[in-house]
Formats: C-alpha cells, structure tokens, sequence
C-alpha cells in the first residue's frame, strides 16, 4: 500500500515537490502504539525490539506523563526510530511532534481537530486520528487527516477504557467511506490481522499484541509475516 497525499506542485519547484510526496506517504501496514505499562522492559527498549522486528511506524502514546518525561522519551524514540528509517507519530501532543522533529501527530476526540494540528505542524507531518465510527472517520478525512485509525474492532484487555467491540463490518463501510487509509485497531493479533485485512483495511495498529510478549521482536516478525501472507493472497 502506497497512499499519498494531494501535492500543491503548483506552487514548488519540482524537486522540492518530489522530496514533499515522499516525507508524506504512509508507507506502513503495521502500527505499533506504545504502552509503557505493559512492556517487560524498559519503552525504548520495546521499541528497539519492535524495529527489529520490522515495525516501520510507532505511536508515542503516554498520556500519563509529564510534558518533561515525555519530551525525554519523545528524543530518545526518535533517535531510534530514526535508526531504523521508521516513523514517529506524537499521540496528542503536536507540540511535541514539532519539537522532536517526529514524522506525524496522531490526535483523539479530546485533542485539537486535525486542520488545526493542520496550520502547526504544516504539510511535512502526517496527521492520524482516532475514529471509532462512520460519522467521525468522514470528519476526519473532511478535517485533513493522512490516516485513521478504527476500533476498537475486538474486544480489548481495556475495554472498558476504549470501549465494546465494533467489528469487522464497522471496517468494511468505513472503508466505503474514506479514500484515506484505515488501520484496524483494538484486540488486533496474529490470529485475527488476515481478517481485518480482508475486510479491507490497510493496515493494524496494535499494543499489547507486539509490546506485551515475552519476545518483542518475534511478535512483530510475526505480525508482519501475517500481514504479508494476507497480501500475498
Ligand atoms: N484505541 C482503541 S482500542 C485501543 C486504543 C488505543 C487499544 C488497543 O490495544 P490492544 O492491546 O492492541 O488491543
């Protein structure tokens, strides 16, 4: 899957404009969202782990810490991530997202709506958004967003934090929709990834799948390997 943005060539030169389309594609199908509670090990850490395994994409997602904790592991996450040519995304927080040079903001229902993020962080940051609904996955797209993410589409170790269970349906029309893609998230594993992706997203998001195991990089290798044997199909 390669998705890319409307270019405003119109206005830039033509290599300025190809660098622009570049930084702005989601070129990623596996999104990994942190929880440092449920990490064996230290969150930069995990996220090595993960990189190792093939995770392209990762979600800061601390909602809990202070802005001084979470600037610190928002520059340590970057520097790995960068490591390994991949993606970060800030949850919430585009200050922080601009300060930390991460390649995205991803913002929920509390945080400010994406065409606002939009004047921020500027057309060089993709911005997620967090949908659990038709209504709110065509907001987003109307709003400016690159990617959303839906769920939760199973049931969750949290459900009662994120919410019942939407379903693989819920994905197939959202995905009628929105032109953006859509990653299915919430009780995502290695079990279930050829589902959603058969109901047409185009990628998972997950946490505890990849960040809970007892070997982080084998999970994610094998999350990866679930996705690419769906799209070997
Ligand atoms: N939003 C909806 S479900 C969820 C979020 C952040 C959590 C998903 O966690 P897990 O462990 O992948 O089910």
């Amino acid at each position: 899957m390669e998705q890319r943005k409307k270019k405003d060539s119109d206005a830039m030169p033509y290599a300025l404009c190809s660098l622009r389309e570049f930084s702005l594609s989601v070129d990623f199908n596996l999104y990994l969202i942190t929880d440092r509670k449920v990490t064996k090990v230290s969150l930069p850490e995990a996220v090595r782990f993960a990189l190792k395994g093939g995770v392209r994409a990762v979600q800061l997602r601390e909602k809990d810490l202070p802005m001084r904790e979470l600037l610190a592991l928002a520059q340590d996450l970057r520097k790995i991530t960068k490591e390994f040519n991949a993606r970060l995304f800030i949850n919430d927080r585009v200050d922080v997202a601009v300060a930390v040079d991460a390649d995205g903001v991803h913002l929920g229902g509390r945080s400010m709506p994406p065409a606002a993020a939009r004047r921020i962080a500027g057309r060089n940051m993709l911005i997620g958004v967090s949908t659990h609904s038709i209504e709110e996955a065509r907001e987003a797209e109307k709003g400016g967003a690159d990617l959303i993410t839906f769920g939760p589409i199973f049931s969750t170790p949290s459900k009662a934090k994120f919410g019942a269970p939407i379903g693989v349906e819920a994905l197939r029309l959202v995905k009628k929709n929105v032109r953006i893609p859509v990653f299915g998230l919430g009780g995502i594993k290695s079990e279930n990834i050829a589902q959603v992706m058969r109901a047409g997203a185009d990628g998972v998001a997950m946490i505890s799948a990849i960040l809970a195991a007892d070997d982080i990089q084998t999970a994610a290798e094998l999350m990866n390997r679930r996705i690419g044997d769906w799209r070997g199909k």
